[in-house]
């Protein structure tokens, strides 16, 4: 068989661990360009985010290119309960599909159906550009798609949290990414957004313990670098240090500052 590229070995490098701690890049400007320009820096991985971004299939799968050419691999989030868009973006080359708001087990197992090949699930063939990004045959590519690829269920909610070990069981969930945001929401019963707390650290330690009980690997969204750095410490396999509007605006900010400072003899 054709040797698995240092891209496409992501999907081994997060499920079996080792790795310190990995950190994505979140992408919601729907430039392919702009992706390739991020994915120079050292993140590990770049998510495309089509739930909140403005990404549409043909800006995202050229974006799949352009992130492999700069050697790192692609993952997308979906829109909510966006299925079928999720088994076209593992055609398009995507490593990993992150599904929001999966709150039960039957949202898991509809999840999986889209994204893995049988006998995990019912994903159908056509994985065109998939196979000229991974230089694989097809029948390389059917036997190892389901390894070479991941997917991950979003807890986000209070029904989630109730769920997770659930979900966790669905076999070809390959792990969890926590949304902080959407989270702090639900337990405030929309009073708050506080992603930041220690509210929302002790659910996550929780749903950390359970991936771990069940050997499954968690993600969590990050507000900044330093925030993603305390996941990290905090279990989490991978985090986000931040989108891309966030570092776009305050690499902006910290420049004119500079200026401003350096201009007033400072
Ligand atoms: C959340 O924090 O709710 C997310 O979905 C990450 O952006
Ligand atoms: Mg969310």
């Amino acid at each position: 068989m054709t040797e698995v590229s240092a891209i496409d070995s992501f999907a081994e490098k997060i499920r079996t661990g080792g790795h310190g701690g990995l950190l994505s890049a979140w992408v919601g400007i729907p430039e392919p360009m702009f992706v390739h320009h991020l994915a120079q820096e050292g993140f590990d991985s770049v998510v495309l985010d089509m739930q909140h971004g403005m990404w549409d299939m043909a800006s995202a799968s050229n974006a799949v290119g352009q992130c492999r050419s700069a050697g790192k691999p692609a993952i997308a989030r979906i829109p909510v309960g966006d299925f079928a868009v999720a088994s076209r973006l593992l055609d398009a080359g995507c490593t990993g599909i992150i599904a929001p708001m999966v709150n039960s087990v039957a949202d898991a197992e509809a999840l999986v159906k889209f994204t893995k090949y049988p006998p995990l699930g019912e994903r159908s063939w056509g994985p065109t550009l998939a196979l000229n990004h991974m230089r694989l045959s097809a029948d390389e590519y059917l036997r190892t798609a389901n390894q070479l690829t991941l997917t991950i269920a979003m807890v986000e909610t209070r029904a989630a949290l109730e769920a997770v070990d659930g979900i966790l069981g669905v076999e070809g969930i390959d792990g969890i990414f926590v949304g902080p945001a959407d989270l702090s929401i639900a337990l405030s019963n929309g009073a708050k957004l506080a992603p930041d707390t220690d509210e929302i650290d002790r659910a996550l330690a929780h749903i950390i313990a359970r991936c771990r009980a069940h050997k499954k690997f968690v993600c969590a969204f990050g507000s900044d670098g330093a925030r993603a750095g305390a996941l990290l410490k905090l279990g989490c396999d991978m985090a986000i240090p931040s989108a891309d509007t966030a570092q776009l605006r305050s690499g902006a900010a910290r420049s004119i500052a500079a200026a401003r400072t350096f201009a007033a003899g400072g």
